[in-house]
């Protein structure tokens, strides 16, 4: 999924240029750079969607600092050896990107010597001298990091930037943004902005509820950081945000196989709930998915539900669906057992009450439109088992999410009431 090349967009003949001595704040060199050179900048806030697909990406091999071995770099199973062998150390820095540069507040070309893309991939070096990349007004710039960023406690992901002399965010504004993608085809934004000299935090739990599951179960392989300086606050020489560095606090994949026989379900995504067969809301406390997660309780009757809550989550009629994920991955052997609460109909046929849930599975990958591509394995109604075979003629080796949605038709019903998921029998 990753097959997605990045062309550099970036201003013509800035490439080649050294890091000249130039400070930084505002350029005082007027008779650099002004109408002498060609410029593909695009003067807009940020990319369309149809300018990042057209995108190819560029790399830069051996500036990776999060783990030496460039052969091990790609998403997804080379992180496995990186993250398991420990070799994996912070910090972790962007490598290889995209770069559409503004222009100066007077829409002036960035001067050369700022237009070098790579002098932001790789670590900080903080020198107000040389060594960054200013994005130019407006301007755009996408890193692919070499280790999913992953979301834990505090921010996870820090951009440097760089200013010397006197000037500081109050005076001298300039401004970024981020965002993060999975995929590098669905981008959300994370809180907060950064301005002015030194390290700026970011953290993936300001996602917002409709990010797609991907990022915040898996975390971010592309950031961008998008220029957004009020050129009204600024000289006309003034060039934007100067990005030193974009550097992962926190990386690596989950590589880990669960215990499908011991452990369930550990969270939940994208739920969409359903009706009742009158067409009105589920109660409440048929309601909280939590309810799905850990192994099921197999209550059969309401006296044995656990104190304070119910054991299940019911989908809703009318499709209700939600996204359960693993913490870590389940090998495409194994056989997921479903179970399904409905009083007193322990040991009873699926025709005695038709509820059922149609099930899907993925490994997280994603198509052009940066759709979760799901691999359907069939129906269970109530208590059932469901091999992953279906996912192994389907390509995949192992799976991390399930995504269920209701198909119940029975009269009265609100819909397939989910306990939990565990191992079933084995397949032969
Ligand atoms: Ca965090
Ligand atoms: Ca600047
Ligand atoms: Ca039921
Ligand atoms: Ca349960």
């Amino acid at each position: 999924m990753i097959d997605r090349k990045i062309a550099l967009l970036a201003v013509g003949g800035a490439l080649l240029g050294g890091c000249s001595m130039v400070e930084e704040g505002p350029a005082t060199d007027a008779g650099m750079g002004n109408g002498s050179q060609a410029s593909t900048a695009i003067p807009a806030r940020d990319l369309t969607p149809d300018q990042i697909a057209a995108l190819t990406y560029r790399e830069f091999p051996g500036i990776n600092k999060c783990f030496g071995d460039w052969a091990q770099n790609d998403w997804p199973r080379d992180m496995n050896q990186v993250w398991v062998d420990g070799v994996q150390t912070n910090p972790n820095y962007g490598k290889s990107l995209a770069f559409v540069q503004g222009t100066r507040v007077d829409g002036s070309p960035v001067l050369p010597e700022r237009s070098d893309p790579s002098h932001a991939a790789g670590g900080p070096n903080g020198s107000p001298t040389g060594g960054f990349t200013s994005l130019g007004i407006g301007g755009t710039y996408i890193a692919r990091m070499p280790l999913l960023v992953r979301d834990q406690l505090g921010d996870d992901i820090l951009l440097h930037e760089v200013t010397g002399g006197s000037y500081t965010c109050a005076n001298y504004p300039e401004v970024a943004r981020v965002e993060v993608s999975y995929d590098g085809v669905v981008w959300a934004e994370l809180a907060g902005t950064a301005c002015g000299n030194g390290a700026h935090g970011f953290d993936l739990a300001t996602l917002g509820d409709d990010a797609p599951w991907q990022l915040k179960h898996f975390g971010a392989r592309f950031v961008k950081v998008i220029d957004i300086s009020d050129a009204a606050n600024l000289p006309n020489d003034a060039d934007g945000f100067d990005l030193d560095s974009i550097e992962a606090v926190h990386c690596g994949g989950n590589e880990r196989t669960i215990d499908l026989c011991s452990e369930g379900f550990y969270a939940w995504y994208e739920q969409s709930q359903g009706v009742d067969s009158n067409g009105n809301p589920i109660p409440a406390a048929r309601s909280n998915p939590d309810n799905g997660l850990g192994l099921p309780e197999d209550v059969d009757d309401a006296a044995d539900e656990p104190a304070g809550r119910l054991s299940f989550y019911t989908l809703g009629r009318n499709g209700g669906s939600i996204v359960y994920v693993f913490d870590g991955w389940v090998e495409t052997t194994e056989v997921l057992r479903f179970v399904e609460t409905s009083y007193g109909r322990n040991g009873q046929g699926c025709n005695t009450y038709r509820e059922q849930a149609l099930i899907e599975v993925s490994d997280g990958s994603t198509d052009a439109n940066g759709d979760t591509i799901w691999v359907e394995l069939g129906t269970v109604c109530r208590d059932g088992e469901i091999g992953l075979d279906g996912a192994a003629l389907a390509g995949l080796d192992r799976i991390a999410a399930v995504r269920l949605t209701d198909l119940t038709d029975q009269n009265g019903s609100d819909g397939y009431d989910f306990d939990g998921v565990t191992c079933g029998q084995p397949l032969q």
